[in-house]
């Protein structure tokens, strides 16, 4: 059976043949590939040869193949229209009619995606890690990819005190109200008196402009699509290297950003010098990233001289310091420690942003809670700059979520609990610590190439920075089942002391026999 069949791209007819049947199959794929084309069928043939004609086209079903087969039934003879019910709402046909010669023509919109010029997007490189390692069937495989905490056992862990508070919480029966866009006001309060110290001037002066996000990532989302809005072509200066979702924030949030100098792979230290030339190069007013503690990938800090002198060069040029608080309390054990970068340049009378995260210290991974902080020079400025950041946390998410928003702030308000969690965060840290050790123990042990293994000791917080290249970490994964993110970050947080020797092998059998 021949089919004269019309292309048309984007309503032009730009060929019209006569095809086999067979041929229509043959058109499929590149009628998939361009959502635009469309192909009219002329057919001076019965209905069930119609039938099968539209069957091979995949995106036609044949329910609606045999649905028209059943319906055309002597209606050719008597030369009424086919109604488009035939094909089902979704096939959508364009047009369809008979002629008085018995010939139909119609035309079908084949089902090719409108989204066919979206290809695939890559794996995220730290969660699509945890996908990878979900898939792995070998027993001794090893997730260190995601920095989230796990116990000796490798199980997620929820700290005691969120339970005692959760069940604190289903007791009183709360509700399920939506919280107002800026969030629960018992729990800005908490967060901003956890970062500053309660007894700061900033509080008591009102300063701080502080709405709950959607965990860290959301509050510098937030602070993104500030400084887009206000200080428009200013530029954020982010460590390099940096958390791989920093880029992301500001690109998305159409803010430009470029790098300092943070990591020197020589010394597996801080490039001092670098970072503060790079912080002094950069145009006057200009946001600087900065990692509060634990800094992400690398684990490596600035000493407490450094931090001044970082604030002095920032100062000098004008910029305004961003920092990120993610693992407050996880990196030393202590709040107030692991703080003291922030509460350093609000000493200074310097206005900050400060965005906040519970995934780790409370291990509120999933309750998407945190906060931004905007410190101003003045209560008037910081209750104008609130009333933006809800502006356009409106419009994104309306207001967020209170589950975790309540927990924190019930672990704050409580003595007991919050002693408690002070205690639990020790223990996490501690673990972390004594694996830490363990590791470069094993290392130094086996490993009989003299090489200095001490910057595993040097670094502070859930992350190893390893110095193994992307073939080395692939390596890591292809051979020994260790999951881990390409730039050689390997998350502390998730192994176990029982795996510390494996965990050295890998290392040194990636470190000396692949390049
Ligand atoms: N900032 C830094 C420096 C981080 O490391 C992370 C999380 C966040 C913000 C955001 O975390 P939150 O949105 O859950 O509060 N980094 C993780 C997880 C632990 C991740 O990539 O999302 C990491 O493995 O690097």
């Amino acid at each position: 059976m021949w089919i004269e069949s019309r292309i048309r791209y984007k309503r032009v007819r730009f060929a019209s043949v006569f095809l086999p049947l067979d041929c229509i199959a043959h058109l499929t794929p590149l009628l998939h590939r361009h959502s635009q084309i469309t192909v009219s069928l002329t057919l001076s043939v019965g209905t069930s040869q119609m039938a099968s004609a539209l069957l091979s086209f995949p995106s036609v079903s044949p329910s609606a193949a045999s649905s028209l087969q059943d319906k055309c039934k002597g209606k050719m003879k008597s030369g009424s229209s086919f109604p488009s019910a035939f094909f089902g709402k979704e096939k959508r046909p364009l047009s369809m009619k008979t002629k008085s010669n018995g010939r139909i023509t119609m035309a079908v919109a084949v089902n090719a995606s409108r989204f066919d010029n979206i290809t695939m997007a890559p794996p995220d490189p730290i969660l699509g890690v945890s996908e990878a390692f979900k898939a792995d069937t070998d027993e001794m495989k090893l997730n260190l990819g995601v920095g989230a905490y796990r116990t000796e056992e490798l199980q997620p862990y929820v700290l005691k005190v969120v339970r005692k508070a959760e069940n604190l919480m289903l007791e009183r029966g709360e509700n399920k109200e939506y919280l107002p866009i800026e969030g629960l006001a018992a729990f800005n309060k908490a967060t901003a008196e956890l970062l500053f110290g309660a007894d700061n001037p900033v509080i008591h002066e009102q300063r701080v402009a502080t709405i709950q996000g959607l965990s860290g990532t959301g509050s510098l989302r937030i602070a993104a699509a500030l400084i887009e809005r206000y200080f428009p072509g200013a530029k954020v200066l982010i460590s390099s290297p940096t958390w791989g979702n920093h880029k992301n924030i500001f690109n998305d949030a159409r803010v430009p950003w470029s790098e300092y100098r943070y990591y020197d792979p020589k010394t597996v230290g801080l490039d001092f010098d670098g970072m503060i030339a790079d912080i002094k190069a950069a145009p006057e007013g200009s946001f600087v990233l900065l990692h509060g503690c634990a800094h992400n990938p690398t684990g490596i800090d600035p000493t407490p001289e450094q931090w001044e002198k970082i604030a002095d060069v920032i100062q000098e040029k004008n910029h305004i310091p961003f920092f990120d608080v993610a693992y407050q309390g996880f990196a030393s054990g202590s709040l107030d420690q692991d703080a003291s970068s922030v509460r350093l340049f609000a000493a200074r009378g310097m206005e900050l942003f400060v965005a906040q995260s519970y995934s780790k210290n409370l291990g509120l991974y999933a309750e998407r809670i945190g906060a931004i902080n905007v410190l101003c020079s003045s209560a008037d400025a910081a209750v104008r700059v609130k009333s933006q950041m809800k502006r356009i946390a409106r419009p994104m998410y309306s207001n967020p979520p209170v589950h975790g928003a309540r927990i924190v702030a019930n672990v704050v308000g409580n003595p007991d609990f919050f002693n408690e969690w002070k205690e639990e965060m020790e223990m996490m840290a501690g673990r972390i610590k004594s694996v830490r050790q363990k590791l470069y123990n094993n290392l130094c042990a086996k490993d009989k190439s003299g090489k200095d293994w001490s910057f595993v000791l040097k670094q502070i917080g859930m992350f190893s920075f390893t110095g193994l290249n992307k073939a080395q970490s692939d390596n890591m994964t292809d051979k020994w089942h260790i999951y881990m993110t390409k730039d050689g970050r390997i998350s502390l947080a998730g192994l176990s002391a029982a795996k510390c020797e494996y965990l050295a092998d890998a290392i040194i059998d990636s470190y000396h026999n692949v390049s």
